[in-house]
């Protein structure tokens, strides 16, 4: 019986030091790679390539555990041990980042359903190497929410839960180019929805949007598009709250093919405060409603006194 288990296991966990591997979703959806020899020193001269291949719509997130490369002072990664990152765009392999030094790098996530990395350890030395966990994802690495269908767009409904989080794709690392991803959220009929920003990093220049190359967070009431809300985009370093009108709200982020950033992390609430907000709104308007508002506080007063 375990050792059933343990081939079980193999079967859909694909690990190895194989220096050139093609990993393909079908066979296993994730799985470690280690540098040769590793946690000893990789040999001089080792290249490796490692490609990715996803089903559909998934995307493959790398996760570095372990990274020390031979590095050189001089000119950034030009004469250091370096991992380059190719993601695949308009049917070819395109170079995008690379790595090198021993800072570990953040969470990576393909553009499309191709990637692939090349391992250059020309120096060698006392370097150890590296240790990656892969994975193939549907959600885009975004942990909360339902996601509806394989797109990135995700349900956030006051009936399953009344208060949480939500992120960019990949979050906390870089987000992937081309991409956008609806948040919707559904609140009960008396019920407003409150989004507090707690860290926004999203490349762009004002105002915002296609005209400037900018990726950009939007926000609307609507299914279509809120000409109230501007789009928000750029390193915001204080956090900031965004509320809807009612109990339906839409934030959408979209990235495009230019830059990157880190991305957001945000809370949000679903709120029922009625009685209070009502009074603020009808405070500057006509005399009829100022009477049907004194007669709301005067029923909160009553209600109140005679508790
Ligand atoms: C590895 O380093 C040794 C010693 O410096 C050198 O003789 C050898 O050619 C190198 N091997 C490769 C494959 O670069
Ligand atoms: C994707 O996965 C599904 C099952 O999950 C399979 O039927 C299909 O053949 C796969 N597609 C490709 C292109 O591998
Ligand atoms: C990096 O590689 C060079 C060339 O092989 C070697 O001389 C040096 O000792 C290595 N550095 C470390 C820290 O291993
Ligand atoms: C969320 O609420 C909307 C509107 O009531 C509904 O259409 C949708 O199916 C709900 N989604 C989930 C995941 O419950
Ligand atoms: C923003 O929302 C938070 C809840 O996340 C709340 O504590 C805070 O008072 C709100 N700030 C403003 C200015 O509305
Ligand atoms: C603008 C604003 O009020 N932001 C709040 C978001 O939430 C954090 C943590 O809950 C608060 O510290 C911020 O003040």
């Amino acid at each position: 019986m375990k050792f059933l288990a343990i081939v079980l296991v193999v079967a859909c966990v694909c690990s190895s030091e194989k220096c050139n591997k093609v990993y393909k979703s079908e066979s296993c959806s994730f799985g470690i790679i280690t540098s040769p020899r590793f946690p000893l020193p990789y040999p001089n001269g080792t290249i490796c390539t490692y490609e990715f291949i996803a089903n559909g719509s998934e995307r493959i997130q790398l996760n570095f555990i372990e990274f020390s490369l031979n590095y050189s002072d001089n000119y950034e990664c030009y004469y250091s041990d370096t991992i380059e990152i190719f993601m695949f765009i308009n049917n070819k392999y395109r170079p995008v980042q690379i790595l090198c030094g021993s800072r570990l790098p953040g969470l990576i996530m393909s553009y499309g359903e191709k990637m692939k990395i090349e391992f250059r350890g020309i120096n060698g030395g006392n370097s150890i190497g590296f240790k990656m966990e892969f994975k193939f994802l549907r959600n885009y690495g975004i942990k909360t929410g339902q996601q509806i269908g394989d797109k990135c767009d995700f349900h956030y409904n006051s009936s399953i839960s009344r208060s949480g989080t939500f992120t960019s794709p990949n979050y906390p690392g870089i987000y992937p180019m081309n991409i956008i991803c609806n948040y919707f959220f559904y609140g009960y009929d008396d019920e407003r929805v409150l989004i507090n920003f707690t860290y926004f990093d999203v490349e762009g220049v004002y105002p915002c949007d296609e005209e400037v190359s900018s990726d950009s967070v939007e926000f609307s009431n609507y299914k279509s598009r809120d000409r109230l809300f501007k789009f928000y985009c750029g390193r915001l370093i204080k956090s900031f709250n965004v509320t809807s009108d009612g109990k339906f709200f839409r934030v959408t982020f979209r990235s495009n093919t230019v830059m990157d950033g880190t991305g957001f992390s945000a809370n949000y609430y679903f709120l029922k405060p009625k009685t209070q907000r009502v009074i603020l709104n009808f405070e500057p308007v006509s005399t009829a409603v100022k009477v049907f508002v004194n007669f709301q506080i005067f029923l909160i007063f009553f209600v109140y006194v005679f508790k």
